[in-house]
Formats: structure tokens, C-alpha cells, sequence
């Protein structure tokens, strides 16, 4: 629960006075309880003060007092009393420390300053509120009390792709304990020594120096450093496995770590049985967890992870509820894959597990949909539910730096999720990332937030401010017009400043393709903008800003074919759900009209996606289908795909084309033979099309080579059952 008291004399004081008090919007997360003294004085810092600690307490947090403190330690009579719950310096104090695990109680003075933390983590957060209050300039006079909502916060680096780098995870540790996040998972997909096929060998040297580097750094920062192994895709219930999974965590404690999580997400087959995770689980509980006295309750990500997948009628999650030792957090990722958290969601697995869920949220991971950035506000998780969950972990993108955006607010919602607020925390998160150019970060944001279609069928609203200034310009508001292009004119000028922007190179190098892509769609937005106007008003530059219009769409369209080249959704997408669409419409529109009025022949066109994709494959429905120079992909999955039998996926083209060959990677070895591939120029016959598979390998060929034009390609499961497969690649060469 939140309270601000501000006593009524200081509200009567007006603006003005106030602003040099603390501002407790800007404290993060958002604080508990803070509470104004019955004056309204600030505190200036005197130049040196008298630490008051008591001997070897809280080392984390005095370091980083050291840190915030502008004046220097000495002989002082303002004091600053630091300690936790039991140390003598805070005896005073103990009845006003929060009772909850890694709360704080802190106190700004005239003549001291107090930290009274639960804990040791709950007097290191202490000290960073203190710090924020520093930053601020002038501090109130106040008390504060503070304590988290939910016991885990934090980060699971679960992503498929490009794991993060040692040096952006260093800084993430740091990023983590300044915003009283607990919890670093480290699960990324592609570190072959936490899943298949090395998770039974140790780290190499080099490798292993840095985790111990990480943990130390986690350590520094109050933050627990979880490592993660991922054994199911080719676990044998073995004693030899269970062995060597026991002497890898037994490796990583050496290295340091102090807390430990098995996943079974994304696999099939023997790894999946219920009896056997559990089973193996508990013995690593009761033999190792629990044997080590020091290291925290363990953690496992399920293979029926979120409702769509689950058959409860099979029994695995009663199976995992029933026999899993208590104390061991099963993760949870929602009513699909990605989802937003809400009472249902936890009301229907909690009962099911016979314990509260931990859940890992899927954003802002953009493993799926890399050609996007998702930047803009955390929202949709029900601000209700802090009583329903164990712990909250957001999965992130690739992009380390950039996804501080979205970690900020999660830290913001998991401490005091009654006071969450999406925009204002998110306003702040951008401020706190690039200080200066925040301003410009935020409009470039908001118009990069939402994912594109995509096989989860999970969307970011976008553009949100500019929606009613479009739709007004669409019923003919010449005033709403000026402000469009106002608003291209200002994207334009914040992706310049942010390109050159020196603040957070990090963020900047990140970002980097995409910021160009907006510096394009900012100068395509005017030139479509004023050419409305020169058609409105029969100037002569109408010509010049067409031309220009057509040479930015091209110029954009060489952009995502070159930049950010990743094989699995390449390219660079901005304004992709609300902007790049007007604009596109409204040149489409004008053009069309121009043309009949002049009877002229002016290319309308500004986008255009000749194939769609349909299938009775429910995970494959929705996949993403596009055209890339001679090839015509579908978006590959990062899931297990259940494909049931005879069902297919086709893709039909407007206009007949030369097919040339087909390239498909279902993960699997020795499965071409389950699937039929045919190809038709009437969608009625179909001529069959022989697939081709090395032994060991899992790539397959269809050499299609037509003379003919086609019109029609479909890919059908022959094998008279359902089938488990991954889903890689399916790209359709084109002959030229
Ligand atoms: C994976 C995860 C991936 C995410 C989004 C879980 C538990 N597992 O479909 O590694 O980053 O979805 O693509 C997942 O979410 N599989």
C-alpha cells in the first residue's frame, strides 16, 4: 500500500516551494511509504559526515554509500547511521524497520541521516534511494519505509540468439541492484554449455573466469546470480547423467554461485517425462540444494510451460505439483508463450502446481521478431496479483542496453505494484538511460514498440499520442496535417541527435540501424506530407517531393535488406504498426487521386506483399511471410511445433511464379519422408515434389525447378500421425 502524507501547509505552500523538496515520482522504484516532516525544510549536506556502522555489517551497502556520498567521511556532528536489523548503530530504529525481507527504513534529518534495512539487501536499497534523493539536489526532510511486493525480481537472459555480452552484463548487475532487482537467470539459449550439447562439460577457462567475474559483480550489487542448465533435448535418466548434471552445478558453486535452475522448455521425447524431472530434481534438492546450507531454493522452467500448451489431462503439471519437493519454484510464462499476467492466469496454475508460480515474462524478448525494437511502455500485467506469484522475471531482447527500458519498469511493477504506472515509468526509465536526449529517445520510442505480426500474435500499441492527430488528418483536418509533419520533422531531428548522441554509446551502437531507419521514415513522413500540400495548393515542387517520396521508400527498403542481416527475421523496422502505414495510405491515396485528375501514371504503389501464408498448423497460423530478393521466407519458430497429421502450410502467391527450390530446416534428422511437398498453379492440382535429406543433417531440399509459372506451394505431414518438429527455415528460392 502507498501513502504520501503531505502535510496541508506544504501543498498551500504551492509549486514553487515544493519543487525543491524530494520528488517521489522520481524515486525507483516506486517508495512504499514517504512521509514529509511537519516542516518544509530541505537538507543541505554538510562537507564531511560521521558514519555511525556497526563493525563488518553490510559491506555491499557501505560500498555503495561510499559511491553516492559527495562530501567525505570524517569528524563530522552530522551523522549517517547505517546497519541492518540487530546492529547496534540502528538499535534505535529497530521498531521502525519494516518487517518484511529486504525492506528499509530511511531517515533525512537536519542533523542525520538514517539506513535501517531487514536486511543486508534491505540497507543496500536503503542506500540507493538515498542516493537517488542526493541526485535530485535538495532532499526533504522525511522518513521513508520501504520493502518489495514480490521476493524475486528480476532477469532471465532466456533468449534464443546472440547471448549478451560479459561486458553488458556487468553493466546490467549494476543496472539491477540501483533498481532493487534480486534475480539474474542466466539461461541464454545459445551458450552451448548451459544446453546441448556441452551442458555436462565444464566452462572453458576463459568462459569460467568470467562467471566468477559475474557473480562477484552480482554479489556487489545485492543480486542473486542464478545459473541455469537446459538438459532435456538429449537427457537420459541415467544415473551417469544425473551425475554429471550434479558435478556441473558442482562446478558452478566453485566458481561461486550460490543459487541454480534446470529448464525444460522447447523439447520433446524422453526429456519431457514428468516422473523423471521431478524425480531428478528432488534428488539434486536433497543431495545438493539443500546439502550446501548457503545456496537459495532452486528454480525449474517446465516443458508444458504456459496454459495453451498444457494437457492437464496428461497429467504433467499435477505430476510436477504432486511430487517436486515444496521448496522448488516452478516457472510460468502465462496463457501462451507471451503473455501478459493477470488473477486468472495465476488462479488456474497455482492449484495445478500446489504452489504459487514464478513467472518468467516473455518481454521484451524479440527472439521471434528480430527486425523490430521493443521500446516503448511496459504495460498489461494485472496490478493485483503481488499475493498469486513466488517471483517475476522478464526474458529481454538481445539488445542488453536497450532493454533497460522495459527492465526499469519491471523492477518499478514488482516492488510496489498497487502504484505501477506504465507511462510514468516508463518516461523515467528513458530519462535515467540517456539523461539529456531524453526527450528525443522518448519520441523515437514511441514510435518503436510494437513487434509486427508475428506467430504469438502479441502486439505493442504504438504511436499512441500522434493516433487522433492521423485519424483527424484522414477527415480532412488541414490543422492536424501541420502536425503530422511536425511530427516527422521531430523524428527526423531526435534520430540525428541520437546518432551522434555520446550519453550511452552502448545504447546508441545498439539501436544504431534502427535510428537511421527512423531518421528515413522521419524524412519520408515530410516529403509524402508536402506533396499533399504542393498537390492542395498546384505547386510545382509537387514533382520534387514525390521523386523524393519514392527515392526514401526505396532508401528504406535497401536499409532492411542490408542492416541487422540475422537469418531468422532480418532487417529494420520503424513506425512499422502506426506511422510507415499512414504515411504509405495517405501517399497511395494522393498519388491515386493525382492520377486521375491529371490522367497522369504515377507509380501509387508504397507497399506490397504479394504471398500469404495459410495453414491448419495452429502454432504456424500466423507466421510472418515475406518476400527478400529471390526468396520468399516464412518466420521460423522458436518452439517444438505440433503438426498434426495431414495438416498443412501453404503459401499462395497473387501472380504465378518460377519456383525454383525449396530449403527446410525442421530440426529433426531422418523426417523428410513424413512430409509431402506439391506445388499447384490453380490451388486444384498438385504435383508432387521430391524432398531431399542427407543422413544426419536436418536440413532438407526440394528442388522444384519448374518451367511453368506456380502459384501455390504446400507442405503436408504425410506420415499419417502428429508430429514434433522445429520449425528453421522454409525459404522458397525464386528463379530469377
Ligand atoms: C523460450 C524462450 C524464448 C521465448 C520467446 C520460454 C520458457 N522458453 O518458445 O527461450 O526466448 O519463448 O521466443 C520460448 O519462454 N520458447
Amino acid at each position: 500500500m502507498k501513502h504520501y502524507f503531505l502535510p496541508l501547509f506544504c501543498l498551500m505552500l504551492g509549486g514553487a516551494s515544493l519543487q525543491a523538496q524530494t520528488n517521489t515520482n522520481l524515486l525507483q522504484p516506486k517508495v512504499q511509504e514517504f512521509q514529509l516532516t511537519e516542516t518544509s525544510e530541505t537538507l543541505t549536506l554538510p562537507e564531511s559526515y560521521n558514519l555511525v556502522v556497526t563493525e563488518g555489517s553490510c559491506p555491499h551497502a557501505l560500498e555503495a554509500l561510499k559511491q553516492i556520498m559527495p562530501n567525505k567521511e570524517g569528524k563530522s556532528k552530522f551523522q549517517v547511521i547505517v546497519g541492518k536489523k540487530g546492529d547496534k548503530a540502528v538499535k534505535k530504529y529497530a521498531k521502525k524497520i519494516p518487517q518484511k525481507k529486504e525492506g528499509y527504513y530511511l531517515e533525512v534529518q537536519k542533523n542525520r541521516i538514517v539506513i535501517a534495512g531487514a536486511d543486508q539487501r534491505g540497507t543496500f536499497y536503503g542506500v540507493q534511494t538515498l542516493g537517488q534523493m542526493i541526485r535530485q539536489g535538495q532532499m526533504s526532510i522525511c522518513a521513508i519505509e520501504d520493502y518489495p511486493d514480490i521476493e524475486f525480481r528480476g532477469v532471465v537472459e532466456g533468449f534464443y540468439g546472440t547471448p549478451w555480452s560479459h561486458e553488458a552484463r556487468m553493466r546490467q548487475l549494476e543496472f539491477y541492484g540501483k533498481n532493487k532487482m534480486n534475480t539474474y537467470i542466466y539461461g541464454p539459449k545459445d551458450d552451448p554449455y548451459h544446453s546441448s550439447p556441452n551442458w555436462r562439460k565444464p566452462y572453458p577457462e576463459k568462459e569460467a573466469a568470467q562467471i566468477h567475474e559475474l557473480v562477484e559483480q552480482a554479489a556487489r550489487n545485492e543480486v542473486d546470480f542464478v545459473w541455469a542448465i537446459h538438459p532435456g533435448k538429449d537427457i537420459k535418466w541415467t544415473n551417469e547423467d544425473r551425475d554429471a548434471l550434479i558435478q556441473k552445478f558442482e562446478a558452478m558453486y566453485q566458481l561461486g554461485v550460490r543459487s541454480f535452475a534446470v529448464f525444460f522448455d522447447d523439447i520433446w521425447g524422453e526429456g519431457t517425462n514428468p516422473n523423471k524431472q521431478a524425480e531428478l530434481l528432488n534428488y539434486i534438492d536433497n543431495e545438493f540444494i539443500q546439502k550446501k546450507h548457503d545456496v537459495t531454493p532452486l528454480v525449474m522452467c517446465p516443458t508444458e510451460y504456459n496454459k495453451s500448451w498444457s494437457n492437464v489431462k496428461g497429467g504433467y503439471l499435477t505430476t510436477l505439483g504432486e511430487k517436486l519437493n515444496p521448496s522448488i519454484h516452478i516457472m510460468w510464462t502465462g496463457d501462451r508463450v507471451i503473455a501478459c499476467i493477470d488473477k486468472p492466469t495465476l488462479d488456474w496454475i497455482n492449484p495445478l502446481i500446489k504452489r504459487k508460480a514464478y513467472i518468467w515474462w516473455n518481454f521484451p524478448v524479440s527472439d521471434y521478431v528480430r527486425d523490430h525494437l521493443l521500446l516503448g511502455p511496459t504495460y498489461g500485467n494485472a496490478l493485483d496479483i503481488k499475493d498469486d506469484m513466488s517471483g517475476f522475471v522478464s526474458n529481454p531482447m538481445e539488445r542488453a542496453e536497450a532493454s533497460k527500458i522495459s527492465l526499469y519498469s519491471v523492477a518499478d511493477y514488482t516492488w510496489n505494484m498497487e502504484s505501477y504506472d506504465s507511462i510514468s515509468s516508463w518516461k523515467n526509465a528513458i530519462k535515467d538511460l540517456l539523461p539529456q536526449n531524453c526527450s528525443y529517445l522518448e519520441l523515437f520510442a514511441s514510435h518503436s514498440s510494437d513487434l509486427g505480426p508475428n506467430g504469438h500474435g502479441f502486439r505493442r500499441d504504438e504511436s499512441t499520442d500522434l493516433q487522433p492527430t492521423l485519424k483527424a488528418m484522414k477527415q480532412g483536418e488541414q490543422k492536424a496535417l501541420e502536425s503530422v509533419l511536425a511530427e516527422c520533422k521531430n523524428l527526423e531531428t531526435a534520430c540525428d541527435i541520437l546518432l551522434a548522441d555520446t550519453e550511452n554509446p552502448y545504447l546508441i551502437e545498439e539501436i544504431r540501424p534502427w535510428l537511421k531507419q527512423g531518421k528515413l521514415l522521419g524524412e519520408y513522413g515530410q516529403s509524402v506530407l508536402l506533396m499533399i500540400k504542393a498537390i492542395q495548393q498546384k505547386d510545382d515542387a509537387f514533382m520534387t517531393h514525390y521523386n523524393r517520396a519514392r527515392s526514401l521508400q526505396a532508401q528504406m527498403y535497401e536499409l532492411d535488406m542490408t542492416e541487422n542481416q540475422n537469418p531468422y527475421q532480418p532487417g529494420v523496422k520503424v513506425g512499422s504498426l502506426v506511422l510507415l502505414p499512414s504515411l504509405n495510405e495517405m501517399f497511395t491515396k494522393a498519388i491515386t487521386e493525382y492520377n486521375t485528375k491529371n490522367n497522369t501514371n504515377l507509380d501509387a504503389k508504397a507497399e506490397y506483399n504479394p504471398y500469404t501464408l495459410t495453414s491448419d498448423v495452429p502454432q504456424l497460423k500466423i507466421q510472418p511471410v515475406r518476400a527478400r530478393h529471390q526468396d520468399v521466407n516464412v518466420s521460423p519458430s522458436n518452439e517444438v511445433i505440433k503438426w498434426p497429421a495431414n495438416a498443412s502450410l501453404q503459401i499462395a502467391s497473387d501472380q504465378p511464379v518460377r519456383m525454383q527450390q525449396l530449403y527446410l530446416d525442421l530440426g529433426t534428422k531422418d523426417i523428410a519422408s513424413s512430409f509431402r511437398l506439391e506445388t499447384s498453379a490453380d490451388g486444384q492440382n498438385w504435383t508432387a515434389v521430391p524432398l531431399n535429406q542427407a543422413a544426419d543433417n536436418t536440413e532438407i531440399t526440394g528442388a522444384i525447378n519448374s518451367a511453368a509459372g506456380q502459384s501455390y506451394i504446400r507442405l503436408v505431414n504425410a506420415s499419417g500421425k502428429e508430429l514434433q518438429v522445429y520449425f528453421k527455415k522454409f525459404t522458397l528460392r525464386l528463379q530469377k
